[in-house]
């Protein structure tokens, strides 16, 4: 069985981007209390699929087991306009991507039992590097991608936790098919409890693991970025549209993080 990850809960934002680049990861623990996360595991039971946002719901009844997962998020009920700004990530997110970042996607996602494992893999990798590059102290990759994961759920191995290799951002590298590992460093589970935030940079290595519970794991994830970083919210070509009761209740910040920015270089 996986080691549990180490979660650290640093108490300043120094140490939380610290944290980030260094490690790949950081923690903040008990950002939702129990009404909220309750509050939101119903909307998120409520959401239905879009199919031309690229929303995905397979059931064990037209599928294998549960998996529905609901792109734009922000835009599906208000709510969730309050995760892309939560007090404590939105600091870190700013100091990581700058203070004109944004959010590039927002997904609610529910896994039932029978989920498989993933394999170890990155979500993205702005600039491979040779390996003693990557790791020589003096290089710092700037973070271009990361990802808060809103756990709603107390974890537990047989739910399906998600494992990072911690510090593997830094082998320049996408983990090869199969690799369970890195510098002997294997993956490991983050047991945390409802209401608690993980956010990692997108060249951490790391997999969701297999639903062997016969319960259901709800996810919230808010993938932030770099302002040059397009945002990923299908459909394309137009025809993604705002809905105006929800942007009408958005807050400038929240406004600028789903792209209303100031004019800059190439707009
Ligand atoms: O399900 C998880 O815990 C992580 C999922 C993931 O990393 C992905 O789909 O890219
Ligand atoms: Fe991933």
């Amino acid at each position: 069985m996986a080691e549990a990850l180490e979660l650290t809960a640093y108490p300043d934002l120094e140490s939380r981007v610290e944290a980030i680049e260094r490690d790949g990861y950081v923690y903040y623990p008990g950002v939702l209390d129990a009404e909220e996360v309750a509050e939101l595991r119903e909307v998120m039971d409520g959401l239905t699929q879009i199919e031309a946002s690229f929303d995905k719901h397979m059931t064990p009844e037209n599928g294998r087991y549960l998996n529905k997962h609901i792109n734009n998020a922000f835009n599906r009920d208000s709510l969730f306009l309050d995760f892309l700004d939560k007090p404590g990530v939105i600091e870190v997110s700013e100091a990581v991507h700058g203070e004109d970042c944004h959010v590039i996607g927002m997904t609610a996602w529910m896994t039932g039992p029978g989920r498989p494992d993933q394999n170890l893999h990155i979500d993205w990798l702005p600039i491979a590097l040779p390996e003693d590059v990557a790791s020589d102290p003096r290089v710092k990759v700037p973070i271009f991608i990361s990802t808060a994961h809103y756990y709603l759920d107390d974890l537990y191995e047989e739910l399906g936790p998600t494992q990072f290799v911690p510090g593997s951002h830094r082998s320049g590298r996408r983990p090869d098919k199969d690799e369970m590992d890195w510098q002997g460093v294997e993956p490991k589970s983050i047991l945390c409890k409802a209401g608690d935030v993980v956010q990692f940079r997108s060249e951490v290595w790391h997999r969701g693991t297999a639903n062997r519970s016969t319960q259901t794991r709800y996810l919230l994830q808010v993938h932030y970025a770099n302002r040059m970083i397009t945002q990923k919210y299908p459909p394309y070509l137009n025809r993604f549209q705002f809905d105006k009761a929800i942007l009408a209740q958005a807050t400038p910040r929240q406004l600028r993080l789903m792209g209303d920015h100031r004019s800059s270089n190439y707009d």
